[in-house]
């Protein structure tokens, strides 16, 4: 088995391919599966390593989907990608991670951290598939309505070193897993920030890191705008590389082809 920083080395770029009719950051320009799966061709020209597909919107407020919908918006942009493209599977659901493993996706990023589906552990841990455990304070629906932290960066590291070990004792090996803060995840602007400049508290649990700060509220709130609901492409960008120098390995981006030119500049100093 190649562990997972052999198969991602730092800095590696995702792309995001949301099959979803209401996601704010991409206003729903993949939810044909055509169009998501030439967004997905160009973002691996561009040079992702992998691109992350989607069919469950967690932005703050949605609420959730049936396995049959998420299944059937991602299924045929899994078959048309299957053997061209490495995949990841974002999703919470064991029904839809055993299906798109059975499709190729070679990782499963599941934002509750092996918390919302009790079948979700076993269906990684009995294939060869990559694990990306993600904290979040709260569910998608409620959790930017008052998220608390005594020490933000602390306790998620505390929580992200918790799920680790929930992992590995379920049987998923350590060196398949990366681990994600969860920017924007039940987190308040200030909470984001000092997070993002605390991150190598994460890092230090020893596992790779994944971060996804492309197009976040937090960047177009910090700009001024207290109502965005997204950040634009130059502070994606300046995210990205406060991350890398802070020790992030994976970068889930929209924008691939930038985050690549800005990433490989910043390898090239660091
Ligand atoms: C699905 N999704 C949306 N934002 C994300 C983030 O920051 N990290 C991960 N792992 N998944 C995310």
């Amino acid at each position: 088995m190649v562990p997972l920083e052999e198969r991602f080395p730092r800095p590696s770029v995702m792309g995001v391919v949301n099959v979803t009719p209401d996601s704010f950051s991409d206003g729903g320009v993949n939810f044909g599966a055509e169009d998501a799966v030439a967004t997905a061709l160009r973002m691996a020209e561009e040079g992702a390593a992998i691109v992350d597909v989607g069919g469950e919107s967690t932005r703050p407020g949605s609420g959730g989907v049936s396995p049959d919908e998420e299944l059937r918006r991602v299924e045929p942009v899994l078959e048309a990608l299957q053997g061209r493209v490495p995949v990841s599977i974002d999703t919470t659901k064991a029904e839809v991670a055993r299906r798109a493993l059975a499709l190729g996706a070679e990782l499963v990023n599941d934002v509750t951290a092996l918390r919302g589906d009790p079948g979700l552990a076993e269906v990684v841990a009995s294939s060869d598939a990559y694990l990306c455990l993600m904290h979040m304070q709260g569910e998608p629906r409620t959790m930017q309505q008052d998220p608390q932290y005594g020490d933000v960066a602390g306790e998620i590291a505390a929580f992200l070193e918790e799920r680790l070990s929930f992992a590995v004792a379920a049987g998923v090996p350590e060196e398949r897993i990366c681990l994600d803060p969860g920017f924007g995840f039940g987190k308040t602007v200030e909470q984001n920030f000092e997070l993002l400049a605390r991150l190598r508290e994460i890092v230090a649990l020893g596992r790779p890191v994944l971060v996804g700060l492309s197009r976040k509220r937090s960047l177009g709130r910090i700009l001024g705008d207290p109502e965005a609901t997204t950040g634009p492409l130059s502070a994606s960008l300046a995210a990205a590389v406060e991350a890398y120098e802070r020790g992030a390995t994976i970068f889930r981006v929209h924008d691939v082809r930038e985050h690549v030119e800005a990433l490989t500049v910043a390898a090239a100093v660091g």
